[in-house]
């Protein structure tokens, strides 16, 4: 029995022995916080990951990471908004974007206290991706952003503006907190997310609306209440696709 034992035995020394010794990332982070820390664990293509914005909060996310469908270039980014075909609802209450909803490979909103968790333990900017029905894309660029917690309304620091194209119209929205449509924390004495149909860091009340209604391109009938982005096509052109991303300063190039 045994010259038979010991030849398989050294054969599955033989060959496991190297794959366990030389095949692991010598850093490698089992519970990644961002989508920059599962591009540190070597996974460099665009896709849907797990991440951990607290150890015991594992949350699927879509990480770009710069070769998948958008033009950016240089990817890791965490990609917690995301508009591009009108299949999902944003219309929600507060509950539903405090802890997030959609679908990962389409659209979706990560959930606010996940962006809480993220934002308070690193410096992170910000990219808002936009294409119009033309196949036309820009983006607004901040070198700051944060949200705070929700006992503080998950307010709004965004700074830093970089014209991709885009224009600014995030500005009204820094330290402004949240709101939805049964959530009223604007500067506003009418409810903007009732009037003007999405969630977000409403002012008095926007010249953006990511999370307004999914309007299909210009509708000059309405005002205001779609996927807007002022500062580009206007209060009455609803975009075909919005991607809001953050990654860490620390990792920038
Ligand atoms: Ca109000």
């Amino acid at each position: 029995m045994t010259d038979k034992v010991f030849p398989a035995f050294s054969v599955f020394w033989t060959l496991l022995l190297p794959l366990l010794v030389g095949s692991t990332p010598i850093s490698q982070d089992l519970f990644p916080t961002d989508c920059s820390d599962v591009y540190a664990n070597g996974q460099t293509l665009s896709g849907v990951y797990t991440i951990y914005p607290t150890a015991d909060t594992p949350v699927q996310v879509y990480c770009d990471m710069g070769c998948g469908e958008s033009q950016t270039e240089d990817g890791k980014w965490t990609v917690f908004q995301r508009r591009m075909d009108g299949t999902v609802n944003f219309y929600r209450p507060w509950g539903h974007y405090k802890k997030g909803f959609g679908n990962k490979y389409g659209e979706y909103w990560l959930g606010l206290e996940n962006l809480y968790q993220l934002t308070h333990k690193r410096k992170y900017e910000l990219k808002v991706d936009l294409q119009d029905f033309e196949g036309v894309s820009v983006y607004a660029r901040y070198t700051s952003f944060s949200v705070e917690p929700e006992a503080d309304g998950y307010k709004l620091n965004v700074s830093g503006f970089i014209n991709g194209g885009a224009g600014d119209s995030m500005a009204t929205n820094n330290g402004q907190n949240f709101s939805t449509f049964d959530k009223d924390q604007d500067s506003y004495p009418e409810n903007c997310a009732k009037r003007f149909l999405g969630g977000f860091w409403y002012s008095t009340c926007h010249s953006s609306n990511p999370n307004g209604i999914y309007l299909w391109g210009k509708d000059g009938t309405h005002y205001a209440i779609g996927n807007v982005w002022n500062q580009w096509k206007g209060y009455d052109y609803g975009l075909k696709y919005i991607a809001m991303k953050i990654r860490p300063v620390s990792v920038a190039q």
